[in-house]
Parts: structure tokens; sequence; C-alpha cells
């Protein structure tokens, strides 16, 4: 599942990615003949088409995560009437820094590209207010109050799911493009696992708040995550000093940021009970509505509070594992800025970091410097900032790793789903046309046939296991059996019966579970 986020575009080209590689491997490589013969893959690569058609072709070009739902976040009778306009005409919609009486942010020290709050104790006086650009489309006195936006997909499923908030809906499963793909999965009880690429990323890190007895599963996927996707797909510190803790470079990943503001509400006007022509919260500075507010001379703006964090509030992987009790995994594809082949590490932390990847790796190309520009109804304002989409997406010539990396993953993780097989099936004859029947019904996969949450939620069938009984007659076991769950690698049951058969006709064995396959077994009688 890609894209939910629409500007997580990468995630659509990586889906694709896999699709052309099993299609490619399928005719040459046996593995993958056997993998798509026995197991189905669904690819959803893009769901969220609106968002990314509006990202791509949009005028100007500005950040969009949400599918476009129309929301009217200021509640003035009118949906999205005012979002990003391009001031300076370099077909972007960045960010504007605005000298004006409510300034709170200075330049920092060592690198001027980043703001942070002013700390007025050390005498510092603040210079700047920050927004995106824009200009007040609809007169009400504030500008970009009410962007093109709707609902972030990758926040509104129904687990974990934040109220009160615009971007996750108005409520869990809301949209269509998640309410249909609930649909889907309820009505496919056999989906094993589902893999969503997103912001959020649980394949990076312990997953967590999973139940104890499913966690060495977990444990072990990340494993094999990390085996598959090697120091180019892992956000292994591979290039970094050795002095420089390993921390700074990971990416604020599944980490719940209930208490942080939304991604585009730090940046957007605050409609209520303010009435200047000139609003708009400081951008990372993490003081939007109950949102910790960051003290004066704290350290620039993290990524954690620079509108690309994931969260797992709501997430579809959440969902996955919490409420249809399957394998859940995320992996977000481009974690964190890499240098550039044979270049110099990257230094510093947060937005410092992504400033250096800009300058070392990206050649500039991802950071409009500021510059002066003429605002219509601000007079002289500053334009720069990020390019919509930059930190999310690696480099084109990245993508053909990735999807290398997570196409290696896709191969080991279907091959450790559960697997039904029938060893040790026979009869033996007790005279009298009586015959034993003896099996034992093993999973031969990796995986559990039910996770522990899968039995919770009660979305994971059982394993049933039926004797065809043909013209026999059951003496004694039961003609259907069930197993609530088999562990995996090897966890088995035997089963016996007691027939009386007139004729030597075999019988047959057969255990099925929607997400472990069926085996069948005949059992001649001799
Ligand atoms: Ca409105
Ligand atoms: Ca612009
Ligand atoms: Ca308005
Ligand atoms: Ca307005």
């Amino acid at each position: 599942m890609a894209n939910l986020e629409a500007d997580h575009v990468v995630g659509s080209h990586v889906a694709l990615g896999l699709v052309e590689r099993l299609a490619g491997a399928v005719a040459t490589d046996p593995g993958v003949a056997r993998l798509v013969d026995s197991r189905t893959i669904y690819v959803v690569p893009r769901l969220n088409p609106d968002g990314v058609d509006r990202l791509l072709a949009g005028k100007p070009r500005a950040d969009l995560r949400a599918n476009l739902a129309a929301i009217d976040r200021d509640r003035d009778g009118k949906p999205n009437e005012d979002g990003p306009d391009d001031i300076d005409g370099d077909g972007l919609a960045t960010i504007m820094r605005v000298k004006d009486a409510k300034a709170t942010l200075v330049p920092d020290a060592k690198d001027a590209r980043l703001l942070r709050k002013a700390d007025p104790a050390k005498g510092e006086r603040a210079v700047y207010s920050e927004m995106t650009e824009g200009i007040d489309n609809d007169g009400d006195g504030l500008i970009n109050e009410d962007p093109p936006g709707g609902v972030d997909l990758n926040r509104n499923w129904p687990h974990n799911w934040t109220e009160y908030n615009p971007e996750t809906g108005v409520a869990p499963a809301s949209e269509p493009e998640v309410n249909a793909l609930i649909r889907f999965a309820f009505a496919h009880p056999e989906i094993a696992a589902i893999w969503s690429f997103g912001l959020n990323d649980n394949l990076r890190a312990e997953a967590k708040g999973v139940a104890a007895a499913d966690a060495p599963y977990f444990a072990e996927l990340t494993k094999g995550f990390a085996r598959a996707t090697g120091p180019a797909g892992s956000d292994a510190p591979k290039d970094q000093p050795k002095d420089e803790p390993v921390k700074a470079a990971d990416p604020p990943k599944d980490e719940p940021k209930a208490d942080a503001p939304p991604p585009d509400r730090a940046r957007v006007a605050q409609p209520k009970g303010q009435r200047g022509a000139m609003k708009g919260q400081a951008k990372g500075q993490g003081g939007g509505p109950g949102g910790p507010a960051a003290p004066p001379g704290a350290a620039p703006a993290s990524v954690a509070a620079s509108g690309i964090e994931g969260t797992t509030d709501g997430a579809l992987s959440e969902w996955a594992y919490h409420q249809f009790g399957a394998v859940g995994l995320a992996s977000r594809l481009w974690p964190a800025p890499e240098p550039a082949a044979g270049g110099p590490p990257l230094a510093g932390d947060g937005e410092a970091r992504w400033l250096d990847w800009n300058d070392k790796a990206a050649g500039g190309a991802a950071f409009v410097p500021f510059h002066a520009v003429d605002h219509p109804t601000l007079g002289k304002v500053e334009v720069g900032g990020w390019k919509p989409g930059v930190r999310l997406n690696p480099p084109a010539e990245s993508i053909a790793a990735i999807a290398d990396g997570h196409y290696a993953f896709l191969k080991d993780l279907a091959g450790r789903l559960p697997t039904l097989a029938i060893k040790e099936a026979k009869a033996e004859a007790r005279g009298g046309g009586v015959f034993e029947i003896k099996a034992t019904v093993e999973n031969a996969g990796y995986l559990p046939t039910a996770l522990a949450q899968g039995l919770t939620t009660r979305r994971a069938a059982p394993v049933l296991v039926k004797l065809d009984l043909g013209d026999a007659k059951l003496l004694a076991g039961k003609a259907l059996d069930r197993v609530e769950s088999l562990p995996g690698s090897g966890g088995s049951r035997e089963f016996r019966w007691l027939v009386l058969a007139p004729a030597t006709k075999p019988l047959a064995i057969e255990a099925s579970c929607p997400r472990a396959g069926t085996a069948r077994r005949e059992i001649p009688l001799r």
C-alpha cells in the first residue's frame, strides 16, 4: 500500500518497482514462480490519486499530504478558499519570513536559513514571523488560513485515531479511500500481512505496543528487513563521523506525536480570535494548539517539528496489526538524508542536517535561498525554504536501489507466511473393516497461522481439519476439527479418527486456514 500521503510519491515508484521485479523474475526464478503461484499479492500503488495529481500539477506547486477532501478550516462557509500563492514567481509555494510586530523568531547564529525562538532573557530581539508563501485570497484578514488539503489518509484508520483534527477526518475511516480498503480487507480474510510505504516506519525500529507473543516475530522481520535492504536501505550511520551520536541521523519514526501539532496546522494562520492582517504560527516551533512550546533560545527546529514526521496514530500499519490482526508493517523508504556517493559526510541534526544534505549532496537544488520580495499587502518579505516534497522523496537515481532492497524483503516476508502441510498421515487396519487414521497437521511457515493479536481481534480464522470420509463411517473423532492457531516453524497437532470403511476407497484429510492455505492428503486404506 503506497502513496497514502500525497507527498510520499516515492511510495508509488517503489510499489510498482516491486511488481516490475516480480513480473520480470517469474519466468527465470523458480522461487518467485512458486511465490506468485501460491500467494496473492495485492498492490495499491497510489491510494491518494487526487492529492498526488494536485501535488504534481498544481500551480503553484505546494506541499500537500492529504486527499483534497473539502474542509472549511476557518468555518467561514467556504472550503479551501485561501491556500498558498507564489509571490516571487518561481512556480513554488514555499515560506515567507516577515518582520512584524508579532515576530518571535531570530536567525540561528550558525546558519541564518534556520530560525529559532528569540530569548529575551539573553537580550535577543525577535526579528521574524514565518508562514507559508501567499496572500489573503478571500480578504478575511488571514493569510493561507484554509488551503486545499483534506484528510491525511495515513491518519484516518480506526486505531489510535486523533479526534478534533481536520487532517485526520471527521471520524475514523471517514474517507472513501480508507473505507473501501477496510471493506476489501474484511472481504479477504486470507490477507496475512499488510505492508505500507509512508511516513511512519516500524521496520527500522523495535515494534511498539505489540502483544508479547507476537513481538519475537516482529523482531525477526525487522532483522530480515535490515538484511534485505542493507546499509543503503537502512539508516545505518555508515558515513557518519565517529564522534557524532548515531541518534542524530535517526529520523523520528514511529514515536507517537499525539501532542505535536499536525504538520500543516503549525504553519497556517489561526483563524479564531485573530483579526489582524498578519497571522501565522512560527513553523517548526512546535507551538500549535496543544503542542509543547519550544523554550526561548532552543535549538533550531528539528525534523520532528518540520512537517515531515510520521505518526502511528491512525496509521494503516497500526490498524492492520491492532484491529485486523495481521502482520502490519510500514517503511518510510528514504528515512534520512544521505551523503552523496563518495561525498563528504553530513553534519548536524534535524533541519541543520537536511540543509547540510542540500548543500553537499543535492547541489543546493532542494532549498530556495531566502530573498527579498515585495508582498502586495505586507511590504518587504523574504521568501525561500524547502521545495515541496524534497525531504520525503529521494533523488530519482536512488529509487531503483530502494526498490531492490524492498523487493528482497518482500520475498523474505512471503517466504515466512504461515503454510499448512499434512505430514505422517496413515491408516492402520484394526480388523472388521475398522481403521485408525492418524495425521499430523503442521505449519511449515515461519509465522503462526494466527498472531496473538489475530485471536484477540477474531480476524484470524482458525485452522479447520476435515476428514473426508467418502462412504466410510466415523466411529470416533471429529469429522471437522479446529485449531485456533498453529505456531510457526513447525508447530503441529496430531489428529486421530476411527472409521468403519466398507470398501478400500482412500479417505482424505484436508487442513485449511485462509491465512495459511489448504493442504490435502489422501490416505489409502490397506
Ligand atoms: Ca474557509
Ligand atoms: Ca514562490
Ligand atoms: Ca477564509
Ligand atoms: Ca484569508
